[in-house]
């Protein structure tokens, strides 16, 4: 780095050595979208990283160099290079990269008229899984976790012309990641979500949460954070529809707390009502779409708005509906969330990482209430402070991105965990951590169970002390005996709190038909279907299901020839959205639970 440089970064206070946390204001405002190609080397070995002592090469690959001199020799160049779309994982886009893992650098270039007295970011909505993150040659910072927003303040660097921002995403799996080596979903790489520039005033609304109060159904409460904030100054909460207007001082860190009585419409499945809300601060103003409602639980039941209902749900991956690949668009969630529709359902669990964002707003649209989870998947590294960390800021990034989204209720901190002291203890304080940032939702988990006798199954995991909805994955008549072995089996627990069983299923290929007890045939799954619903409408604390799985999705576990061909086929759709049998059973049983409820 040239000695200027190094100047300007230490006066302006770069490089981040993370990315900007609590801006999720970000994400909601006006920007400057750089989707669409980008220029991109593919790197096994990290020659663009590293030089060949394997230390950080200062002049690596984010310099974008090009000969000055006809002897200079520069050993890549992006404007040769091939490119890929954003968003978009890169294993869909390009045969040789299906099973890629590794690095591969990305380059966008942009023009930008900045207004004066403005802060400018760069938003990345999600990049797997790695990042580091350069403007114009100089680093940004870097972030982990592949689902996920993060942004980098790049005021100081943004020019009118030809501005690069180069991305190096690596998805190699680690031990110690979140998630961790083994995963029953395909690691897909890249830069998955939208990337934008967006402009702030100086002093701007960083963050706001807006709600109403737990327990209360006029009561709403919340808080809008002015970053830069001259003190005490002003700030309004604005209602158009109902002709609200609530003006509040913030205190000298920038936070004004408020809540207020009001009569709103609530947000349920039947009725997904919004609202318009504009916030405003002495010199920005910022637009959401917020639909108000409670979420409880009494005993074994939970209650939407004070009344108890039934999750009739789904798990869905984010896996691209009629394409291949990680699904990111508007449609893509129109297509799922319009299935889980069709099938009955009032309850998605968007599994195993948190969603793209148009996921819980068109949730949020059509009255779809979420289940929403961080990979903390299978055998973590539980003693491990890093991975720790890690977990930590995944739970934070998602919770801060979406608390002000009705349809979400669930936050999930992990999946099919093995019981140990080190686990709890690991999970304890993300439950901690998590309620502490939103005490409105109630904290779940997928736990598992086990057996007492041949027949009795319990539910016992510690981990269920601290939890608000016990979550349970079970796969009788899959992976555990035959379908007709769900006939014979009893559910208990040790915990008076209402239960999701929030996995089962079993796999069949669309369009292989034979007698039910013929695996991988669309019979096998039906009959399973229909002996797993007739046990669980038998246990009095069941408050719920999200059967495995919407639709057929990618995974390198799965590889029968001719019938997974690395999919997991336990979808009710096919990737194709082909209809199995089985979607129509639980089709039937969901409309008796809402024929029954009317
Ligand atoms: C599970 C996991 C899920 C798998 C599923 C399966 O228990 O939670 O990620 O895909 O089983 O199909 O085996």
């Amino acid at each position: 780095m040239k000695i200027s440089a190094f100047l300007l970064l230490i006066l302006i206070g770069l490089p981040n050595a993370y990315a900007q946390e609590n801006l999720a204001s970000l994400g909601e405002r006006q920007s400057l979208s750089l989707d669409g190609n980008w220029k991109i080397i593919i790197d096994p070995y990290e020659n663009g990283y590293y030089d060949y002592r394997w230390q950080e090469n200062p002049n690596g690959f984010f310099k974008n160099e090009k000969p000055k001199n006809k002897w200079d020799r520069i050993e890549y160049d992006f404007d040769k290079a091939d490119s890929l779309t954003v968003p978009g994982d890169w294993n869909s886009q390009r045969k040789e990269l299906f099973l890629y893992e590794g690095t591969i650098w990305y380059k966008k270039s942009f023009d930008f008229h900045k207004s004066e007295k403005t802060r400018v970011f760069l938003r990345l909505g999600a990049v797997n899984y790695r990042t580091v993150v350069y403007l114009n040659g100089e680093k940004l910072g870097s972030h982990e976790g592949g689902f996920t927003p993060f942004s980098f303040e790049i005021t100081q660097l943004v020019r009118e012309k030809e501005n690069f921002v180069i991305v190096k995403a690596d998805n190699r799996r680690c031990a110690e990641c979140v998630p961790t080596l083994n995963t029953d979903w395909w690691n897909y790489g890249g830069i998955t979500r939208s990337v934008t520039v967006v402009e702030t005033p100086v002093s701007f609304i960083g963050e706001y949460s807006i709600q109403l109060q737990k327990g209360s159904l006029k009561s709403i409460y919340g808080r809008i954070h002015v970053i830069n904030s001259r003190p005490r100054q002003h700030v309004t909460v604005n209602f158009p529809e109902l002709k609200i207007h609530k003006r509040y001082t913030a205190d000298s860190s920038g936070s004004a707390y408020f809540s207020f009585q009001v009569s709103v419409k609530l947000w349920s499945p039947e009725n997904p009502v919004l609202y318009d809300v504009i916030l405003t601060s002495e010199t920005d103003t910022v637009k959401d779409k917020i639909g108000f409602r409670t979420i409880g639980t009494k005993g074994s039941q939970i209650l939407l708005n004070n009344n108890p209902v039934f999750l009739r749900g789904i798990s869905i991956h984010e896996e691209a509906p009629l394409r291949s690949g990680r699904a990111y668009s508007q449609d893509d969630a129109r297509i799922l969330l319009g299935w889980a529709k069709e099938l009955g359902c009032n309850f998605v669990r968007l599994a195993h990482y948190p969603h793209n964002e148009h996921m819980v707003k068109e949730a949020d649209r059509l009255g779809l209430m979420v289940w929403s989870e961080i990979p903390v998947y299978w055998t973590i590294k539980w003693e491990n402070e890093l991975t720790y960390d890690n977990a930590s800021r995944q739970l934070s990034e998602m919770i801060a991105r979406d608390k002000n989204r009705a349809s979400v209720i669930f936050w999930s901190v992990s999946n099919e965990t093995p019981l140990s002291v080190p686990r709890l203890e690991f999970l304890k304080g993300l439950i901690r951590q998590a309620r502490s940032i939103d005490s409105t939702r109630l904290l779940t988990a997928a736990m598992e169970r086990h057996y007492i006798d041949a027949t009795t199954q319990i539910i016992d995991d510690p981990l269920g002390e601290f939890v608000d909805v016990l979550g349970c994955n079970e796969y009788i008549g899959w992976y555990d005996g035959l379908p007709d072995k769900a006939d014979t089996i009893q559910w208990k627990t040790i915990y008076q709190k209402p239960l999701i069983i929030s996995e089962f299923g079993g796999s069949a290929l669309y369009g292989l038909h034979a007698d039910s007890l013929t695996v991988w045939s669309e019979e096998y799954q039906e009959s399973m279907y229909k002996h797993q619903i007739a046990m669980l409408q038998k246990i009095p604390f069941l408050s719920g299901m999200s059967p495995w799985i919407l639709m057929d999705f990618r995974s390198p576990r799965r590889q029968l020839p001719g019938i997974q061909d690395f999919r997991n086929r336990k979808g009710l759709l096919s990737e194709h959205g082909e209809k199995k049998k089985a979607f129509y059973v639980l089709q039937k049983y969901y409309e008796e639970i809402r024929n029954k409820q009317k």
